[in-house]
């Protein structure tokens, strides 16, 4: 009888348990896929471990005709691109690199996944940029920082002589959209990291993720000759310090051929740099790339540099990096984010893109949502990414896009490449909230084609991930789509930002006014809210950031009735009652942008309820839990800031909005335990 109820439970369960999907799998779940094709057929000469792969996931996925892999010396101009032909019995992938071929593999598997049509195939595939890289900012002892998703894959106490399985399955996840380069470790990088023994742990990483054509990167701490072999100083002009980087890169390189390069992060937040002797940026990454020019290795030199100056925090990367402009070695390469503060949720982009015109320069995203909810609100970033992407500075002229600018098109750039910080740890799904992996794919397809539309893109993301089915990916992409706007307007519409509380970045602290620390880093410092408005003044009443702009954007960006209205209060100091375009006060429109945002993610709670029966189980739930957290920062964020805002405006809360449920004074109390400096 006891067995008897025992089977009965296990009947019961059994159903639940099949549908349940952890998210593990990410895109890459070919759920209605038993096998794929027999061995015998994919035609494919030689015998080489990234092509072993690529016949590993034909036969275990591949449902279609017979594949055949063939390298293409005649290719050599599309890179690691390939070409995807069909005739009448086969498809062909061809490719000037066997890399080339597993992608080529990876693409048709996407377009079986997202029942796309296979006949008559003619594909050709060129990425964007050469380095296509994800930022890890994992510290040694296994913590992120701004890391939502648990802690480091990298079992740094483990290595070299236990190797995670999860180490492979993230390689493959990377090669199948064509990710091609890693940074370990945080940008505020120990020392430690190039010591000998934490090399060899460095160089297992690299030699897994090698067949999937993946290259090991490291952050590297500017004083590490000082620190790990007591040299007398970390100067760059010092013969004693040249030596020791060089000989750190022949350590290196021994290890790992085809190591990739140092990341540095410079004389910024309390890092040490070359200007901590006198030096110059480009003294220090001379330095650098001089010891890694034998090898083939580049310096991706952060511009993320700012102090508490008088200087307005916008045009300082610009005013430090500009006079140094043709002062670095060809294997430098220049990586500033996207805008000129800190992955606010809506910025200018940097003005430093196509300032620099004799230095190649990079872009970095943030794809970890450190300002954007962490991995509890649903935040679909590609719009942002596009956004910044498709910005034209005018530097070249109208059509200087910084896609263009980056991407060697208008620059002819020897260093293509393009950056964004991992949302990537332990958390079985890899992101945190389940949808966060979108972002994580979407950084990996604008990486190898920025052309595509943040739609596309999520289109696959959704019937890969979840359902091809037209009932589910059509209101999903609408909540995906609209997603970065919502959080724009719950959080910092028209251009406001950093007004998060200090250290954590994650709830609202408008009131926020650290005299006693860092000025630049008070919310009260970037929104300068009184009785006359709100905002920013980067005119030149003001601080003048406008002036940085090429032409004809300085002028637009001076001029208030020009100034887009999403970036109103980036630029300006805006009266209360200055009359917006849809005839709304100032005041009247952040009231009804705050009100919109969370009511958008109202809808999106109702819309993702209706699509349960679509979904398995445990993700429905897990997103459906994480949206109530969302809609409650959303009133939480609308209700400290209109509340607090209106203290300045003196004016009401117009009646066909919302009402706060909140008392201005509780909301000022709360004090997350997140950790964290600024
Ligand atoms: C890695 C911001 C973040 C810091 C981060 C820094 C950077 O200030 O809050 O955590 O440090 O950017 O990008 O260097």
């Amino acid at each position: 009888m006891q067995n008897f109820k025992a089977y009965i439970l296990i009947f019961l369960l059994i159903p639940f348990s099949l549908f349940a999907e952890d998210g593990s799998q990410l895109w890459l779940r070919f759920p209605n896929v038993k096998n794929g094709i027999s061995a015998d057929k994919i035609i494919s000469k030689g015998n080489n471990p990234t092509i072993e792969i690529a016949k590993y996931e034909l036969t275990n996925f591949w449902q279609g005709q017979a594949v055949e892999l063939r390298t293409d010396k005649t290719l050599k101009n599309l890179k690691d691109g390939y070409t995807i032909k069909s005739s009448s019995d086969k498809i062909i992938i061809s490719s000037n690199k066997e890399i080339g071929l597993l992608y080529g593999v990876y693409h048709i598997l996407q377009l079986q996944e997202t029942k796309s049509n296979l006949e008559n195939i003619n594909i050709t595939e060129k990425p964007s940029y050469d380095v296509r890289i994800l930022n890890h900012w994992d510290n040694l002892d296994g913590t992120i920082e701004r890391g939502y998703a648990g802690h480091s894959l990298w079992k740094w106490e483990d290595l070299p002589n236990k190797i995670s399985p999860r180490y492979k399955e993230y390689a493959r996840a990377n090669a199948s959209i064509g990710i091609n380069s890693v940074v370990l470790n945080n940008v505020n990088a120990s020392p430690n990291i190039l010591r000998k023994d934490y090399l060899e742990k460095v160089k297992i990483l690299a030699d897994i993720f090698r067949p999937y054509g993946i290259k090991v990167y490291l952050s590297v701490n500017f004083s590490s000759p000082k620190v790990l072999d007591g040299l007398e100083n970390s100067d760059p002009l010092n013969k004693n310090v040249q030596n020791w980087w060089k000989g750190k890169a022949s350590e290196i390189y021994k290890l790992i051929p085809d190591f990739g390069g140092f990341l540095v992060k410079a004389n910024s937040e309390g890092q040490p740099g070359p200007q901590d002797y006198g030096r110059t940026h480009a003294d220090g990454a001379n330095m650098m790339a001089d010891a890694l020019k034998p090898f083939g290795g580049i310096i991706m030199w952060r511009a993320f540099v700012y102090s508490p100056s008088k200087e307005d925090r916008a045009k300082q990367a610009y005013l430090e990096f500009v006079p140094l402009d043709g002062k670095f070695r060809d294997n430098v390469i220049i990586q500033i984010k996207n805008g000129p503060i800190d992955f606010q949720p809506r910025e200018a982009f940097n003005p430093l893109f196509g300032a620099l015109k004799k230095t190649p320069e990079m872009v970095e995203f943030q794809i970890t949502q450190e300002y954007l909810g962490f991995s509890n609100h649903l935040v679909y970033l590609a719009p942002l990414f596009k956004e910044n992407l498709d910005s034209d500075t005018y530097s070249f002229g109208k059509g200087s896009t910084i896609a263009k600018i980056t991407d060697g098109t208008l620059m002819k750039n020897k260093i293509t490449a393009i950056s964004a910080v991992a949302n990537i740890g332990e958390d079985t799904n890899w992101t945190g909230h389940h949808f966060a992996q979108a972002n994580w794919y979407a950084f990996g397809r604008l990486a190898w084609n920025h052309d595509l539309s943040s739609e596309q893109i999520a289109d696959e993301w959704i019937k890969m991930t979840f359902t091809d089915d037209q009932d589910f990916v059509k209101p999903v992409k609408e909540i995906m789509l609209s997603s970065r706007e919502t959080a724009v307007d719950y959080m910092m519409p028209l251009g406001l930002h950093h007004i998060f509380a200090s250290g954590h970045h994650y709830g609202p602290e408008p009131w926020g006014d650290y005299k006693n620390g860092r000025p630049d880093w008070s919310p009260v410092y970037y929104h300068k809210a009184d009785a006359n408005g709100v905002g920013f003044d980067r005119t030149k009443t003001g601080s003048n950031a406008v002036s940085l702009y090429f032409p004809p954007l300085n002028e637009t960006y001076e001029n208030i009735k020009t100034t887009p209205e999403n970036l109103i209060l980036w630029f300006h100091h805006v009266p209360w009652n200055y009359k917006m375009k849809d005839g709304k006060t100032l005041w009247e429109e952040l009231c009804f942008k705050y009100d919109t945002g969370m009511k958008n993610v109202r809808d999106y709670q109702k819309t993702w309820d209706k699509l349960q029966t679509y979904v398995d189980e445990d993700r429905f739930k897990s997103v459906q839990s994480r949206l109530k957290i969302q809609a409650k920062d959303a009133v939480w964020w609308k209700d400290a800031c209109l509340l607090y805002f209106q203290k300045f405006s003196k004016q009401p809360i117009p009646y066909d909005i919302e009402r706060p449920v909140h008392e201005l004074e509780d909301l000022e109390k709360i004090k997350l335990n997140m950790g964290h400096h600024n």
